[in-house]
Parts: C-alpha cells; structure tokens; sequence
C-alpha cells in the first residue's frame, strides 16, 4: 500500500469531497506534506478517475486560514482568541446544561451539515451527541437537499434510506432530470467517472435524454436535452405517467398496491394538458414514455433540480412510479438498490412521517427533523420551546440555508453556540466556541453513506494518512460535546470513543447472538473494531450466514476489516442485484405505488396547474471547482469560470435593457450581480450558484472572490409540503438594470 523513496511516501484514499467515492494516490515529503494527488488507477471502482477538487485536496487540507485550535469568542467585542481543548469543553459544559436546565430541552438545537455525510465522525458519532441534547429542534443540510427522495422512498418502500439508482453501467436508456453530474460528479447515485459511465452508455447503443431548464455539459452529451421550465417536472412525469396507461404501455414487474389510484391521481394530466407548464411539446412527452416502454431497460433519475422545489417529494416520487410501471425497478439495466458491506441500522417498523410537528408554523417532522427552512423561526420567534442555543456540525446554513441572510441575523441573536468546523466562515462567526477537527488527510475513511447509493457494489477503508499529534480526531471531538452538552466531565485517562464504541459494540452482538465473539474483533482501535463487527455482520459477511458471494481470492470467509486493509485500493463486490421484496419495510411488504401522504399532495399539484406562469424565474447551478460554500478558499479552486455570476439568456439582456450588472429582487431579498448572458439558459430562467458571499468571513482567497450569497433571494415561507425541503429553484424574481 505504501510505496516509499528516501523522501517520498505515496499513500492511498478515498477524496472524501463528494459523492463519487474517489481513490486517490496521494504523494507525501519527508516532512508529510502533499505533493502530488492522482486517481488510484487500480481502484476496481473509479480506475483512476479524479476532478480539479479531488486533485486539490493537498491545498485544501494544507490551508493557513484552517483552524488549528479551539477559539472562543469574547461577545462585547467579537473579537476570537484560541483557547486549550479543555478550556472549550469546561465553557459548552458550563453552559449548554444551565440553559437546559433554565428553558427545558427545545431551547437547544442541532444542525448538521453536508460534509457528515463523508466523515466516520458524522456516520458513527453524531448518535450520542443527539441523545445528549434530546431536542426535536433537529436540522440538517437533508431539507436542503434530498428529504424529498427519503420520504418518497420511506413511504413506498418503507424504509427512506432504500433508495433506487440507475444501474449506470447496464441500462439502455438513462432519463435524468435536474442533475448535472459532468460538474457535479453525481448524488445520490456514487459513480465515480459519472461522465465516462454515461459515454459508455452511448457508445454501446444506449439512449441519454436530459431535462434540464439549461443547456448542460451533461446535456450536451445526451441524445437529447429537453429545456424545462423549472419547477414543473412534477407535470411532466404525471403527462408520462398518463401516456404509460392510457396507452396500455404498464409492464410492472414488481409487487406493488396502487396501480389503480394512480391511473386515477393521471388523468388530471395529460401531456396536452402538462405541455404549456412544463414547455415540452405535448407530442415529445408521450414519446418519451413510449420510449421508456419499448426500450429492453430504462432508468429514470431525479436530483437536486427537481429536489428543491415546490414539488420535489412528487416528483421523487413519480421517478420510482415509472421505474415500476415500466418494469425496471430492481432488474438489472433498471433502478437498482446497492448492498452496501456494512452492517446498516436496521429498521424493523415502516418508515412514519409527521410523528411531532415544528412548533412555530407546525411543519412536519420527517426522519425526525425539522425543516431548515423553520430554524430561523424558531430563533426569533418568543415562547416556551424558543430555540436559544445552537451546535452546528459541518455546516453553512448562513450561505446553504433558504433566507441566509435572515438566519444569519437570527444566529446573532443566540444566547449560546458551538461549531465544529474547520473554518471561521460566515455562519461560525455567531459562535461562541469552535471546535475544529483535525486535516482529512489525518482522518480514517469509509463511505458508510454513500455506498448504499452505488452503481456497482463496492468497499473500501483508509487508515489514516498523517499522525494526528496530539489534536483529538473528529470522532472524539463530537463525542466530547455530548459529554458536555449532558454536562457530564471526562475521566482522566478514559478514552471518549471507546465507552460509546464498546456499548454499540455489545448492544449489536447481542441482538445478533454472537457476544462471545467480541474478543474477535480486530482493528487498530474501538472505532475499527466496530467496522470491521459492520462488516463482519455485514452483507458479504464472514459472520452471516447468508452473506452474498464474493470472490474467494478476496476473501474466502467473507468479508472483514482485515480483508478491506489487505485490499487497499478497495474490493469490487459485483454488479448490483435485484433485492426486493427483501429490502423492503412497508406494512404490506409491497411496494406503495400510492401512499395517502403523497396522494394528498396531488391535490395542491392539480391546484396550481391552474395559476398564471410566473414571470422570471430563479434556479441554481453547480460548478466543477466549487463544492457548495467551503472551497472557495483554495486558489487554484477560483476565478476564471468558477465566479459567481448571473447566467441569463441573451433575449432577456436585451429586453431588460440589462449592460453588465443587474439588480435581482425576490419576495426575501434584493443583490446586485454581474450578469453572464448565455443562451445555453431558457429565456424567462436566470441562474445564480450557491455557496457564494464570503463578505463575512476569515477565509482570506475566498474573501477576494466573495460572490454574492444565493439565498439571499431565496424564500424560507416556501417548502415542499410533505418532505418540508426548501424550495431553491423556481423562485420568482424581477430584474432590473443596475
Ligand atoms: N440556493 C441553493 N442553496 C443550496 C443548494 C442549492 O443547490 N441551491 N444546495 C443545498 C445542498 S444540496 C446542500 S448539501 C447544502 C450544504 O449545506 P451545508 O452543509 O450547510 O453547507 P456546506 O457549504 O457544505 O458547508 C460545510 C461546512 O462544513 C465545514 N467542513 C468541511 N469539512 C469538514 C469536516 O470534515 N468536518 C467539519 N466539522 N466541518 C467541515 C466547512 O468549513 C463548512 O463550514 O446546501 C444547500 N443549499
Ligand atoms: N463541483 C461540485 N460538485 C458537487 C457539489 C458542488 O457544490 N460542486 N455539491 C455536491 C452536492 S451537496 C450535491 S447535493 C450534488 C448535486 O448534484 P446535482 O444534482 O447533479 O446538482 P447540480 O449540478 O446543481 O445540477 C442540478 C441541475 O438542475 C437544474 N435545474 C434547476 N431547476 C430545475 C428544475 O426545476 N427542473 C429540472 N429538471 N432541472 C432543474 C440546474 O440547471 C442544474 O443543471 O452535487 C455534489 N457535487
Ligand atoms: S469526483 Fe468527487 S470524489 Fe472524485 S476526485 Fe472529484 S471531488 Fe473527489
Ligand atoms: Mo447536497
């Protein structure tokens, strides 16, 4: 694993940056810094692929501006100063359990951001620490991002981790809707080389259609690209749904109930009927159905696009419907659900949504979270259950957050709050402690997330690359602030992780009648030994005795930490396989084609068709080098194509009499930009990338490159009703010369 001169070491490990799963071949000097980052050619996943971020990763974990040591803030002068670890333990300890104690358990509240999703700390340790606060005052980058598709997915298949993903590699016909994986390398479905996977999908005879209100690098790969008006894609999939039965084209291949209630919910929706709002011909809807019918395997896909907005847990939801109709979910070429190695968390009873409810506008819970759309609500509005105190962990919900700029001003009126961040960023600014958690390349990693999303079933574990010193890992660090959120004091000498891993540890072996086999259990340390018990009682397994096959080279027994640490450029565990109704946890143990929840939403659906076309409208966009709010701060990550402008068709500039810069207004808020005219946008569509406005922070390069804050103009009064995601695209706006 480790190839060494007299000065270099070359290490491998996955790029924890986004969802593609990446293997890297990192480089190291004697002195442990970076100097070279290439794809691991040999990872049987992503063979050697790698992206301008992934290439990057020496200067971003490298960064001066990162923080090295807690900081505390002196609030009459806001100004910071480093502090000892200690120190920032003994203040939160102090007081978050005091304001507990003086406004019950609601006055805290918890917001975990998108990079959870890629640390061991965010997959293993985040649990304790939302014991310790016990508040429903729960927030995640989830309801700005992809709750739709989890309480689709929850409510047809009972379970809102059992997501579908179109199996890239063997379909012949791959319909997406508002993703651009060619810049964001994909999500929610990890497919390292995304755009190598979708030209051999052409190149061997297969068919790429692209909705998409822009004109994308991925729509430009495709067969054919449809301009969308955003916000509308629940009217084309329902004008689908109405072709595939008033055709007679339906072909399911699966158990499912509400086959009927869901012809019915379609005939609102003609493609006659849907064309005017959607802007695709009524004619090109029905034969894109006709095509999905015919073709031996489709696939149809679904992301951040038509996620947020108005819509997004229909349209998410529609996406699965026609997989089913069509016959593709769970076949080969079709929507496939992953096996991911580890041991997941198990659910025995069907997924509820709506159990408790926010207090200030009453928005529903889903996966036992409130909308980050309501936090600033609930900040600012007076009464028992007022949220007070805050712990945000990897996150910006200053820049990622519908209405930032309004939950910024509502983080600044805060009695108490806690980051664990790497950053002193727009939204660490309100702390009053931030916890930073050592460099990536200090961190083990494996994508516990992530590979239940998988094109092609697949594993592999990092060890850490460089010592840690003597920084306490992220896992620790988050382990410690439950200590202190429950006002509990460490014991000297006792090890955080260890008393949390050892009870999961026995708690798990227990249920699985194996306690005597804790003393089996290898690794380096408890957070190893609970891998490798995840992957031992995992799918593929040594100790499950109904562990799929893998490959007896690579591990005759099944599989285990061991088997992962031998193989450090990770295992191909083989083409995804069908896995219903196994995987399924709805009460019928069908597949829900028509769950009441989402029914009901039709209603609001059918409602709204009637209502004039709004003028301009705003959507999002991501870009190559960007990766949402936190790279901004790498240099050779910004400027030239990576700025933060206003893409905008050439007809309207004209229109608007617009010349350089423009002033954008919404119902939440007012920017001025510069403007990029383009015609790869729809006239009527301007749009605008998040993750911009670094006016406020201490990163250095990114303050040079400040951007304007997208969600300045975004509107938090606007959710998805039955997910409560926020709405980002679709948004209307006026514009006027600046
Ligand atoms: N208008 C608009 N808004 C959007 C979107 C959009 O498309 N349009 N997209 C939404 C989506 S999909 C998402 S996921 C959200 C993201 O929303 P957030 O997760 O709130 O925002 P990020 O920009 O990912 O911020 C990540 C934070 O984590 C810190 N960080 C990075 N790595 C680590 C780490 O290893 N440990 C710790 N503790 N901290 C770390 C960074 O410094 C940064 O402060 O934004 C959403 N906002
Ligand atoms: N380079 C880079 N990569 C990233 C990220 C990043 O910030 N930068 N962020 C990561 C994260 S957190 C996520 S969640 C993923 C997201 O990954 P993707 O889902 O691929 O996200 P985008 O690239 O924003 O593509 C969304 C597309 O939806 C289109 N769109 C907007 N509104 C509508 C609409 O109403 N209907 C339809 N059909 N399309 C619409 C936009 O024009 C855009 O092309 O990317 C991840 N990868
Ligand atoms: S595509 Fe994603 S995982 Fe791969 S190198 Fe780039 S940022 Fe890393
Ligand atoms: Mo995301």
């Amino acid at each position: 694993m480790t190839r060494v001169t007299d000065d270099t070491r070359t290490l491998l490990r996955t790029c924890p940056l986004c969802e593609a799963v990446c293997g890297l071949e990192i480089t190291l000097d004697a002195d442990d810094h970076v100097i070279g980052v290439r794809g691991d050619r040999e990872d049987p996943f992503s063979r050697g692929f790698i992206c301008p971020k992934g290439a990057s990763l020496g200067h971003l974990d490298e960064d001066p501006d990162l923080l090295t040591e807690p900081m505390i803030r002196d609030r009459a002068t806001d100004t910071w100063r480093t502090a000892s670890w200690e120190e920032a333990f003994d203040l939160i300890a102090e007081r978050l359990p005091a304001l507990v104690g003086a406004h019950g358990r609601q006055a805290t509240a918890l917001y975990l951001g998108n990079p959870n999703a890629h640390t061991i700390a965010g997959a293993l340790y985040l649990p304790p620490l939302i014991r310790a606060l016990s508040t429903r005052n729960l927030y995640s980058a989830s309801t700005a991002d992809q709750m739709p598709k989890q309480v689709a997915s929850g409510l047809m298949f009972g379970d809102p981790l059992t997501v579908p993903v179109p199996d890239l590699d063997r379909t012949d016909y791959l319909l997406m809707l508002g993703a651009n994986p060619l810049e964001s390398n994909g999500s929610l479905c990890t497919a390292p080389d995304y755009p190598g996977r979708l030209k051999a999908l052409r190149k061997r005879g297969g068919r790429f259609v692209v909705v998409d209100p822009r004109r994308t690098r991925t729509a430009k790969l495709a067969d054919e690209h449809l301009f969308v008006r955003p916000g509308s894609d629940a009217y084309l999939l329902f004008g689908i749904v109405h072709t595939l039965f008033a055709e007679g084209l339906t072909a399911p291949g699966v158990e499912a109930n509400g086959f009927d209630e869901v012809r019915t919910a379609a005939t609102a929706f003609p493609p006659e009927v849907v064309a005017e709002r959607t802007g695709v011909p009524a004619e090109t809807i029905a034969r894109i159905a006709r095509e999905l019918a015919a073709a031996p395997t489709a696939a149809v896909y679904a992301r951040i696009g038509t996620c947020t907005a108005e819509f997004g847990t229909l349209t998410q939801w529609l996406v699965d419907v026609i997989n089913v109709l069509t016959g593709n979910l769970d076949r080969p070429g079709g929507a496939m659900f992953a096996t991911a190695a580890a041991l997941g968390i198990v659910r025995t009873r069907p997924f509820r949504l709506g159990r408790w409810t926010s207090r200030v506008r009453e928005l529903p819970e889903a996966m036992g979270e409130f909308p980050i759309a309501t936090l600033a609500d609930e900040i600012r509005t007076p009464g028992e259950g007022q949220v007070r105190a805050l712990v945000t962990v990897a996150g910006n919900p200053v820049l990622s957050a519908p209405s930032g700029a309004r939950l910024g001003a509502a983080l600044a009126e805060l009695e108490f709050m806690v980051s664990v961040d790497r950053y002193l960023n727009e939204t660490t600014r309100h702390a009053d402690v931030i916890l930073p958690p050592p460099r990536t390349l200090q961190s083990p990693h494996y994508d516990f997330a992530l590979l239940n999303f998988a094109v092609h079933n697949y594993a592999r574990y990092s060890r850490p690359l460089q010592p840690m010193g003597d920084r306490p890992s992220e896992a620790e660090i988050v382990a410690r602030l439950a200590l202190a959120a429950a006002g509990q004091q460490l014991e000297p000498g006792r090890d955080p992780l260890e008393s949390v891993d050892e009870l999961i540890i026995a708690g798990t072996l227990h249920r699985a009648g194996l306690l005597d086999r804790r003393d089996d259990l290898r690794g380096a340390d408890s957070t190893e030994q609970r891998i490798d018990m995840m992957l031992r009682l995992g799918p593929y397994g040594e100790w499950n005795p109904a562990a799929a096959e893998i490959p007896d080279d690579i591990a005759p027994g099944g599989l285990n930490l061991q088997v992962l640490l031998d193989n450090p450029h990770g295992i191909d565990l083989g083409p995804l396989r069908p896995r219903l109704p196994g995987v399924l946890r709805t009460a019928s143990k069908q597949v829900e084609l028509a769950p009441p929840e989402l029914l009901a939403d039709v209603a609001r659906l059918r409602d709204r068709l009637a209502d004039p076309a709004p003028g301009m409208v705003l959507i999002g966009r991501r870009q190559l080098r960007s990766n949402n709010s936190w790279m901004h701060n790498v240099a050779t990550l910004v400027g030239g194509s990576n700025t933060c402008t206003l893409h905008i068709h050439p007809d309207d500039v004209a229109r608007l009499g617009i010349d350089g810069r423009a002033v954008v207004k919404s119902a939440a808020g007012m920017l001025t930009v510069p403007v990029e005219p383009t015609d790869e946008i729809m006239p009527g569509v301007v749009s605008l990338p998040h993750g911009w406005g670094h006016t406020d922070s201490a990163q250095s390069v990114a303050r040079e490159h400040a951007g304007v804050n997208a969600n300045t103009l975004t509107d938090d009064s606007l959710v998805d009703a039955p997910s409560g995601n926020a709405v980002f695209n679709g948004v209307p706006v006026t514009l006027t010369p600046a």
